[in-house]
C-alpha cells in the first residue's frame, strides 16, 4: 500500500513536470517524464497519447538535427514499446529510417501503420513510395509470365522424379520454385531468401499452401549457408532464377560456386546439379537515339550556353576494366518498347557460353581471356550500344530467351558507347561490310591505342608508352566502351541529367521565358523610377534562384541575360566545377553566380537563403520528377517561394496542367498485380504479392506502352503554383469514351507553364522525363460514346484517380 502511494505521487509528479516541460519545449526531459509515467501508469495512455506524441516528435526532430541517430531510435523503439499498435508513431519512425537509407525498415513500419489503419492516407502514401523497392514490379511480371513458370516447373519436376530428392532454392522470392520442387515429390525442400519483405512473404505463401512443415526456409543470403548449421547436408539439386538482366547482376557465378563447393552433392554422384543448367549469353551493336541522349552530350549547345568547356560528361553507366562502386557496367530497357526504336548494326552474336554444372567452369570464368570477336556490319549506322540477352537453359531440352524480339516480361541489357572525346576509329570494308574488331582503335588526347597488337609493335607514328602488350591490349578493349577513369578527369551526370542537357527544347523555352520576365521587370522599374523621380542604383540586378534537383544549366542561362545574379544549388563539387568553367567559356562574370553545394534534400533551407534584403525576381522549382510524379511538396515549396517574390516577381513554372487518356493495356496489368484467377502453377500466389500492388506505375514510356486509347487526351488538374487558393484538392472531370473497350489505366503527364504562353510537355519527343499512370483496382467497361467520370484527387502531390461510367449521360439500354 506504502509503495503504492509512492507510486502514484511519482507518477503524477513525474506526470506534472512532463506538461511542465513540454510547455517549457524542453521535449527531452518531458520525454523521459512521460515515459516514466505510462510505463508505471498505463492507465494514462489514453488521456496523455497525443501530447506524448508529440513530444517523441519534437524530441526526436531535435536529436536528428544534431545528429543523434541511434538515441532518436532508441526513443522511437521505447515510444512503441508502450504504443505498438500506433500508426502514428509507426510511420513516423519509417520516416526517418527511409531518410536513413533504410528502406526495407522504413517499409515494413509503413506496412504495418498502413494494416493497422488501411485509410491512413500519410502511411499509403509513404507505403506506395516504397512497395517499389521492397517488392520489385518484375515479380508480377514473372508470375505472370505462365510459359517461363510452366518451364521451370517441368525441369524441377524432371529432375526430381530422375533422383534428385533433396532441393535447395536460391533466392525462393515468393517461395514458388521451391514449393514445385515438393510438389514434384521431393523429400526435402530448403529455400533461402535475402530480402526480408520477400522472405516474410514467402514464409507466408508457403504456410497459405499447406507446405509450412515440408519446407525449410531461411532468410539469408545462400553465400552464408553452411552445412550442417543451416541445412543438414548437402542437397542434390539446386534451382535458382537470380538472374538479371544482364544474367550475372544477381551474383549467379558466386552462388553457384559456392553452392557446388558447400552445399551441393558432387556432380559425379550423377545426382548433384542445377536448374538452370547453363546459359548463352548473346550481344548485337544497336543504333538507338534513345539510348544515345541518355548516355552522352549529343548538342554542343543549349538555350543560348555554349557546352564546348564542360569537358567530358558521362552518364555513370559505363563499363570499365576496373571496378567502380560508382559505376553500373549497364542498364537494362526493353528494345522493342524504345521510344524510337533501334537499329541493328549485327547480326546477335554468341558473347557468351557457360555451363552452371561445372565448377571448374564457373571458376575460371573470371580469368578467361579476353575474346576477340569479329562481327559482320550488317547496316550502316551510328554505334550507340551493345544491347545483350541469353537463353537460360533449364536442362538439355527446355530453355527460355530473353531476347528482343520473344513476348517475354525480359529487359535486356545495354552497354552504352559512349565516348565523348574518344573517337573509335572502325575500318569498314565495304565489299563484305566486316567490321573487323581488329583493326579498330581507340583515339585519346591524342593517343591513338590500337587493339591489334601485331599493328602496335610496327606503329611508329604514335608511340605507346605502355611496357605490357597484355595489358595494353586489356585496356584497349575495355576502352572500346568507355574510357578509363584513372586516366581521365570527367564528369558524371545522371541518365535523366544528361538527357536533360540534351534537350535543346527545354532550355529554348526556360530562355525565351526568363527574357520575357526581365525586360517586363525592367520595365516596371523604368515606370518606378518615372513616378518617384528617384534614379534607381544602376547595380540593381533581378535575382534568380534555381533549386531544380540534380544538375541544372538554368541558373547560367538566367545570368547570361546580363543583370542578373543566379543562385543555385549543386549537388556535387565536381558539377560547380563544371558550371564555373562553363560560366567563364561564356562569358558570365562569376560574380554574378553563386553555387552552394546540397547534399540534405531540403529545399526549405536553401528557399531561406541566402539572407538578403531584396526579393527574388524569380525562383526556378523543379516540379516533375523523372519518374513522371509530381515532386513531393511541391505546393508547400512553391507557397514558400511567393512569400519570397518581388512584386512582378514570378516562380517558373507558374502552373502544371495534368493531361491523361483512358486506355486499355494488358501490359501495365501484368506489370501491377498477379492477373487472374487461376492459381499459379496450382498454388495460392496471388493475394499475398498482391498486398504490395500500388495504383501509380511510374517510369512508363506512354509513346511505346502496348494500349488501346478509348479517349482524346483531357485535362485531368490544374495546379497554379502562382496561387495557393486555386488548386482543388478533389476534381471531377467527364471523358469521354471514343471506343469500346476495357479501361484499364489512365496515363498521364503534364504540360509545364513557364508563363502565360511558354510551356515544355513531359510527353514530347526529347523529354527527359517518364509518364506515369494510374492502374484501376477494376477495370471498367465502355462502350464508345459513353461518358467516364474521373474522380481526380490531389494529395500532398500524390495524385489518385478513380472512375465510374456517368449513367446519367449513359441512354438507358432497352
Ligand atoms: N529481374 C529481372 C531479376 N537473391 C530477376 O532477393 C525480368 C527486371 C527483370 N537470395 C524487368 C523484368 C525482369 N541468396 O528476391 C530476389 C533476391 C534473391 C538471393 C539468397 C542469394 N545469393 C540471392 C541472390 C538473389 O533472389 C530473388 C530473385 S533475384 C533476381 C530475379 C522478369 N526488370
Amino acid at each position: 500500500m506504502v509503495g503504492n502511494a509512492c507510486e502514484n505521487e511519482l507518477v503524477s509528479s513525474s506526470l506534472e513536470s512532463a506538461q511542465q516541460c513540454l510547455f517549457n519545449q524542453d521535449y527531452g526531459t518531458a520525454f523521459v517524464h512521460y515515459l516514466l509515467v505510462l510505463n508505471l501508469a498505463p492507465v494514462f495512455k489514453d488521456f496523455a497519447k497525443e501530447s506524448f506524441r508529440f513530444t517523441l516528435f519534437k524530441w526526436t526532430e531535435e536529436l536528428d538535427s544534431v545528429g543523434r541517430i541511434q538515441d532518436l531510435f532508441d526513443c522511437y523503439e521505447q515510444a512503441l514499446e508502450l504504443f505498438p499498435a500506433d500508426e502514428v508513431i509507426l510511420n513516423s519512425m519509417g520516416e526517418h529510417l527511409f531518410r536513413m537509407g533504410f528502406r526495407d525498415e522504413a517499409a515494413g513500419h509503413f506496412h504495418k501503420a498502413l494494416k493497422l489503419r488501411p485509410d491512413y492516407p500519410e502511411a499509403r502514401e509513404n507505403f506506395y513510395r516504397v512497395a517499389n523497392w521492397l517488392v520489385e514490379r518484375w515479380h508480377f511480371l514473372m508470375l505472370n509470365d505462365r510459359g517461363r513458370n510452366r518451364k521451370y516447373q517441368q525441369a524441377i519436376q524432371k529432375a526430381v522424379q530422375s533422383g534428385c530428392n533433396t532441393v535447395l532454392d536460391i533466392g525462393t522470392g515468393t517461395g514458388i520454385l521451391g514449393m514445385c520442387a515438393k510438389k514434384a515429390g521431393a523429400a526435402e525442400v530448403y529455400a533461402c531468401e535475402l530480402s526480408k519483405t520477400m522472405y516474410e512473404l514467402a514464409c507466408e505463401v508457403v504456410t497459405a499452401n499447406g507446405m509450412d512443415g515440408c519446407i525449410k526456409i531461411l532468410h539469408m543470403k545462400s553465400l552464408e549457408m553452411e552445412v550442417p548449421k543451416d541445412i543438414p547436408h548437402r542437397v542434390s539439386l539446386v534451382v535458382t532464377e537470380t538472374v538479371d538482366a544482364g544474367l550475372f547482376g544477381e551474383g549467379i557465378i558466386e552462388s553457384l560456386i559456392h553452392a557446388w563447393r558447400h552445399l551441393l552433392l558432387p556432380p559425379q554422384s550423377a545426382t548433384g546439379r542445377v536448374i538452370p543448367a547453363g546459359a548463352t549469353v548473346f550481344g548485337m551493336a544497336v543504333e538507338c537515339l534513345e539510348i544515345r541522349r541518355h548516355h552522352r552530350l549529343c548538342v554542343s549547345e543549349v538555350g543560348s550556353l555554349s557546352l564546348a568547356a564542360a569537358g567530358e560528361l558521362r552518364s555513370p553507366v559505363s563499363c570499365s576494366s576496373e571496378p567502380d562502386d560508382s559505376m553500373e557496367p549497364y542498364t537494362t530497357e526493353r528494345l522493342s518498347r524504345l521510344p524510337g526504336g533501334y537499329k541493328p548494326l549485327t547480326e546477335p552474336f554468341t558473347a557468351l557460353n557457360i555451363d552452371f554444372n561445372n565448377v571448374q567452369e564457373l571458376e575460371g570464368l573470371s580469368s578467361r581471356e579476353v575474346q576477340k570477336i569479329h562481327l559482320p556490319v550488317t547496316q550502316e549506322g551510328e554505334l550507340d550500344a551493345l544491347a545483350v540477352w541469353f537463353q537460360l537453359h533449364l536442362d538439355e531440352e527446355s530453355s527460355l530467351s530473353t531476347g528482343p524480339q520473344e513476348d517475354t516480361c525480359w529487359e535486356q541489357a545495354i552497354y552504352p558507347v559512349h565516348s565523348t572525346k574518344d573517337e573509335l576509329i572502325v575500318e569498314v570494308s565495304c565489299r563484305d561490310a566486316y567490321l573487323r574488331l581488329c583493326s579498330v582503335a581507340v583515339l585519346r588526347d591524342g593517343h591513338e591505342i590500337r587493339l591489334d597488337k601485331r599493328v602496335d609493335s610496327q606503329y611508329t607514328g604514335n608511340p605507346i608508352s605502355n611496357q605490357n602488350p597484355e595489358a595494353e591490349l586489356c585496356s584497349a578493349l575495355a576502352c572500346l566502351q568507355t574510357n578509363q577513369n584513372q586516366t581521365k578527369d570527367f564528369s558524371m551526370l545522371e541518365c535523366s541529367e544528361m538527357a536533360l542537357l540534351n534537350n535543346h527544347d527545354y532550355h529554348q523555352s526556360f530562355c525565351s521565358a526568363l527574357a520575357k520576365l526581365m525586360s517586363q521587370l525592367k520595365v516596371k522599374w523604368q515606370n518606378q523610377e518615372r513616378g518617384s523621380g528617384v534614379q534607381s542604383d544602376s547595380s540593381d540586378l533581378l535575382y534568380v534562384l534555381d533549386v531544380s534537383e540534380g544538375f541544372s544549366l538554368l541558373s547560367l542561362i538566367a545570368a547570361s541575360h546580363g543583370h542578373v545574379k543566379a543562385y543555385s544549388s549543386v549537388e556535387k563539387k565536381k558539377q560547380q566545377e563544371v558550371l564555373k568553367r562553363l560560366a567563364r567559356s561564356n562569358n558570365i562574370p562569376e560574380q554574378h553566380l553563386e553555387f552552394w553545394l546540397n547534399h540534405v534534400d531540403d529545399e526549405h533551407g536553401i528557399l531561406q537563403r541566402p539572407s538578403r534584403e531584396k526579393l527574388w525576381s524569380a525562383i526556378i522549382l523543379d516540379c516533375v520528377e523523372t519518374c513522371g510524379l509530381i515532386r513531393q511538396k511541391l505546393m508547400e515549396k512553391a507557397s514558400l517561394a511567393r512569400c519570397l517574390l518581388e512584386e512582378g516577381g514570378r516562380i517558373f513554372p507558374e502552373k502544371i496542367v495534368v493531361h491523361g487518356m483512358l486506355v486499355e493495356s494488358d501490359t501495365l496489368l501484368l506489370e501491377s498485380a498477379v492477373q487472374g484467377q487461376e492459381p499459379t502453377l496450382g498454388f495460392n500466389i496471388a493475394p499475398f504479392i498482391n498486398q504490395f500492388t500500388v495504383p501509380v506505375h511510374v517510369f512508363l514510356d506512354f509513346s511505346t506502352l502496348e494500349c488501346r486509347h478509348l479517349s482524346e487526351c483531357v485535362e485531368l488538374f490544374v495546379l497554379d503554383l502562382m496561387d495557393a487558393t486555386a488548386n482543388y484538392t478533389n476534381r471531377e472531370v467527364k471523358v469521354q469514351a471514343t471506343s469500346a473497350g476495357r479501361i484499364t489505366a489512365i496515363p498521364f503527364w503534364y504540360h509545364i507553364y513557364l508563363d502565360q504562353e511558354i510551356s515544355v510537355s513531359t510527353l514530347s519527343k526529347n523529354s527527359h522525363w517518364k509518364q506515369a499512370a494510374v492502374v484501376l483496382q477494376q477495370p471498367l467497361e465502355v462502350q464508345a460514346g459513353d461518358w467516364v467520370r474521373l474522380a481526380v484527387k490531389l494529395h500532398k502531390s500524390t495524385i489518385s484517380m478513380s472512375a465510374h461510367i456517368d449513367n446519367e449521360t449513359r441512354p438507358m439500354e432497352q
